[in-house]
């Protein structure tokens, strides 16, 4: 297991001065290793070094395939790597070492290639219906990025942000949960490893108050991109308004799935289950509000309970597991206090609501599922993030819809139907960012993925990244000598 660093800055490992920070393993409890919060003094210097390494154009100024080829032995270098990063990240974040592995770790190489690919296509603008005039609108990297990302999946959210950064020539700054540093620490490495020159990519660990607020208020950092959770969100975006630093959000969610009686059943069973528990159930576009149609709920809800109580859950490292640990005691705690609020509110406690698995220790909890008479309830609008299902039934599309919409969240939404006009009703009136039809999560990078409503600012995609991370600059050439008003001439 690798050693936690406060830093790495110019390619070089660094230790800070600040408050000793412990990394847990969910699963056992165990502490990894300890490490000193970077601190705004590092901060300062890991920005410096990505403002040097954008001012010389050690990297922006490469020709194109150079960049091209460049991403895609780090994407290489992340598949050679997998066992030895799925590994990390499972023991960082209970994670289940195959979903660590096949699609964290194998997402994470992607976004490399993606943005690889992508980089090699794009074009600016020319305007030619002014006589006189070419315009050319293009589009040049923004500077330094900083970015800061969660610690529900670190290595692949983390991958998206620095591919989708550097590929535009950017550098930047990045800070992973103090929670869950170690994976995105070893892909900075391999980064490195790759032959990425050095002060493009910095990494600083350390508490978001301390070093993370360092990193948005830094003049050197010119941008920001997030993911975490909403009321973070709102701290850092106002931080970074102050200062007109742009900003994208990629906040929670509560996101409807909603199975209408016309659904392929079986279908809507396994995606359902998926939905709200691979990843342990944290995930911010987990189908945590399931929206039944009443007329087929005497068949769905006992399915969907007999299925969730056969949960494997246990330790993250056993390929048979299905459900390991939450990412932290704090995390354990909110989902079973979650249970109790839904009784306390008049909900129904189907399944779960207790510590999980026959093992000594860890931060196990059952697979829960509750069925809520009120979409108004807590635990139908707050995003739990964790193995915690919601139950609700309704009577037809209108009643599914404004259900659906009823929270201030909007980031994905799920609808299971074979009527193919219910459908596309639904995807024209779902209040979200995306509208997953006949479909567990499915992220095309071609696409924005991005949050309405509580659920973000901007969004993360091809096209997406490509306006974020870099800016726009017009041009205009005259196309002859232009015959020019002669102020101050003798006439
Ligand atoms: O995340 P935070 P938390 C949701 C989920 C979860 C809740 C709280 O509901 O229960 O958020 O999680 C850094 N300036 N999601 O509190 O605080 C922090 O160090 C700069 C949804 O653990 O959002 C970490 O690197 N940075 C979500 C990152 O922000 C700051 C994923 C995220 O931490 C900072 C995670 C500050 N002032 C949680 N304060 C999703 N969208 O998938 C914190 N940070």
């Amino acid at each position: 297991m690798i050693q936690a660093v406060s830093a790495i800055i110019d390619g070089k490992p660094r230790q800070g001065s600040g408050a000793t920070i412990a990394i847990t393993d969910p699963a056992t409890e165990a502490t990894l290793c300890e490490f000193a919060d970077a601190g705004a003094a590092l901060v300062d210097e890991a920005a410096q070094a990505a403002r040097r390494a954008f001012a010389d154009g050690r990297w922006r100024s490469l020709p194109v395939e150079r960049r091209q080829d460049l991403l895609r032995r780090i994407a290489a270098r992340i598949e050679d790597a997998a066992d030895e990063l799925a590994a990390i990240e499972t023991a960082n974040t209970g994670i289940p070492l195959t979903q660590a592995k096949q699609r964290h770790v194998a997402r994470a190489g992607y976004n490399f290639r993606f943005f690889a690919d992508y980089i090699g296509q794009t074009s600016g603008t020319l305007y030619d219906q002014a006589p006189a005039h070419l315009t050319l609108v293009r589009r040049q990297p923004v500077g330094v990025a900083g970015l800061i990302a969660p610690w529900n999946a670190p290595v692949a959210l983390g991958a998206m942000k620095l591919a989708a950064a550097i590929a535009f020539g950017n550098s930047c700054v990045i800070k992973p949960s103090e929670q869950a540093p170690l994976g995105v620490q070893r892909l900075v490495e391999l980064l490195h490893e790759a032959g990425l020159p050095d002060g493009v990519v910095n990494l600083v660990n350390g508490l978001g108050h301390v070093t993370g607020d360092a990193l948005v208020r830094h003049a050197d950092v010119d941008l920001v991109s997030f993911t975490g959770g909403t009321t973070t969100g709102r701290v850092i975006q106002s931080v970074a308004g102050e200062r007109l630093k742009p900003t994208t959000m990629e906040l929670g969610g509560k996101s409807a799935n909603i199975i209408f009686d016309s659904a392929d059943f079986e279908r809507a069973l396994d995606a359902s289950l998926l939905g709200i528990f691979t990843n342990n159930g944290q995930q911010c576009l987990a189908g945590s509000r399931i929206l039944v149609q009443r007329s087929i709920a005497d068949r769905f809800v006992p399915a969907f309970l007999e299925r969730t109580r056969r949960i494997r859950i246990g330790a993250p490292t056993e390929s048979a597991t299905e459900l390991g640990p939450v990412a932290s005691a704090r995390q354990r705690d909110r989902v079973l206090d979650y249970a109790a609020i839904a009784v306390a509110d008049g909900g129904e406690l189907l399944t779960g609501g207790r510590r999980g698995a026959d093992l000594p220790r860890g931060y196990y909890v059952e697979p829960t599922v509750v069925l809520a008479h009120d979409p108004g309830m807590r635990v139908c609008q707050d995003e739990i993030f964790g193995p915690f299902a919601t139950l609700l039934l309704f009577d037809d599309p209108d009643d599914a819809f404004r259900i659906a919409n009823g929270t201030s969240f909007g980031l994905v939404s799920y609808v299971w139907t074979e009527d193919l006009h219910l459908a596309l009703r639904a995807q024209e009136l779902l209040e979200s960012g995306v509208v997953w039809i006949n479909t567990p999560m499915m992220r095309e990078l071609r696409a924005p993925f991005g949050g309405w409503k509580d659920s973000g600012v901007g969004a993360e995609g091809g096209a997406a990244c490509e306006a974020f991370y870099t800016r726009q600059k017009t041009i205009s050439i005259a196309r002859h000598p232009l015959a020019l008003a002669a102020l101050g001439r003798p006439r």
